[in-house]
């Protein structure tokens, strides 16, 4: 009996170990594009935060801006589209196929402190 003790709790250690080592991606943070629109369009994260964009609309959208590397390809349904902000500033965006829609993400604080309001 006590060896099947130590092989559940082994076995524990070990889940706990794979959990531990999977990435944390719990601060990654999703701006969904739906009926011409970004959604929040206006989004406030931490530095070092990995926005996601995806796409639910049923037709193409992509992410433009003036902002090194923040420029995706035409983005079909449910395709997505991620950058991770690194420097603290406001980078506002827009879709290149419809420059009328227009997002930006506000990056503010610092890396693992609380999220600005
Ligand atoms: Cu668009």
């Amino acid at each position: 009996m006590s060896t099947m003790r130590s092989l559940a709790v082994l076995a524990g250690v070990a889940i706990g170990m794979l959990w531990a080592a999977a990435p944390a991606r719990a601060d990654d943070v999703t701006v969904t594009i739906d009926n011409f629109a970004f959604t929040p369009q206006t989004l406030s994260v931490r530095p070092g935060t990995k926005v996601v964009w995806v796409n639910h609309d049923d037709i193409p959208h992509s992410v433009a801006s003036t902002t090194q590397g923040l420029r995706s390809k035409a983005l079909d349904t449910d395709d997505s589209f991620s950058f991770t902000f690194t420097t603290p500033g406001t980078f506002n965006y827009f879709c290149g196929l419809h420059p009328h829609m227009t997002g930006s993400i506000v990056v503010a604080g610092t890396a693992g402190g609380a999220a600005p309001n």
